[in-house]
């Protein structure tokens, strides 16, 4: 059965791949499962069919038959469980990879989006210079600790798996700027773009955004 995601019908990035659709997307071209995509509009995402599939009203959303999935966390763990190529087979291990994926939602995730919505959203408000440092903190602290486990490592646990996915995709937000003060950190978030099925992800969402929607 092919699955069907959705994405915004505008995109705010344009199309840079910073929306969570793109991490789905990549989830769903390693493990080489055809997809389709219906776009949203911000308007739509708030009404009462798209709340039934997504009741915060954001995107992306994962239909699958009966079964309709949100939060890109379980989406990608849903995808790499039934599927090769994205949890290793050992119990253990597969444990491991499956905290590195809260890791990077729960831990990761938050920090960077705190910094993001000040530098975005509360840029023009008077308290925002002063705060700003301290989330910038927040988040270098998180990734000293992430680059002091990862090393010299090509991935968190060993092989690529969801989890590397999770935190590439998290990390991504940063683009440049606080990244770029963690060599191996970004050398990692460089290595999960490079792989052939993020291109296919980012060429997807690209070609629907790019020079226009914004
Ligand atoms: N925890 C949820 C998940 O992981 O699925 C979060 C989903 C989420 O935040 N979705 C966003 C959304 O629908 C889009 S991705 N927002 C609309 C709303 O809440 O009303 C977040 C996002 C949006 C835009 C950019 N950008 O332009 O750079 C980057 C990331």
């Amino acid at each position: 059965m092919i699955p069907t995601i959705t994405a915004f019908e505008r995109s705010p990035d344009g199309g840079k791949g910073l929306a969570r659709d793109t991490r789905v997307r990549w989830a769903l071209e390693e493990v080489g499962q055809p997809y389709e995509v219906r776009l949203v509009s911000f308007a739509a995402m708030k009404q009462p069919a798209h709340l039934a599939l997504q009741p915060f009203g954001q995107i992306p959303t994962y239909e699958e038959g009966d079964l309709v999935l949100f939060e890109t966390g379980a989406i990608v763990f849903h995808i790499a469980e039934r599927h090769t190529g994205l949890l290793p087979g050992d119990a253990d291990a597969r444990a491991r990879a499956l905290a590195w994926m809260f890791a990077a939602v729960n831990t990761v995730e938050p920090p960077i989006l705190e910094l993001s919505i000040a530098h975005v959203l509360e840029h023009d408000k008077p308290w925002n210079q002063e705060r700003l440092p301290l989330v910038g903190e927040r988040v270098r602290n998180r990734l000293e600790q992430l680059s002091a486990h990862l090393g010299d490592g090509e991935w968190l646990e060993g092989a690529f798996s969801a989890g590397d996915l999770m935190m590439v995709s998290v990390l991504d937000r940063l683009r440049s700027g606080i990244l770029d003060e963690f060599p191996n950190l970004s050398a990692y978030v460089a290595r999960g773009k490079a792989r052939p099925a993020y291109k296919r992800a980012f060429a997807a969402q690209h070609a629907l955004y790019a020079g226009k929607n914004r």
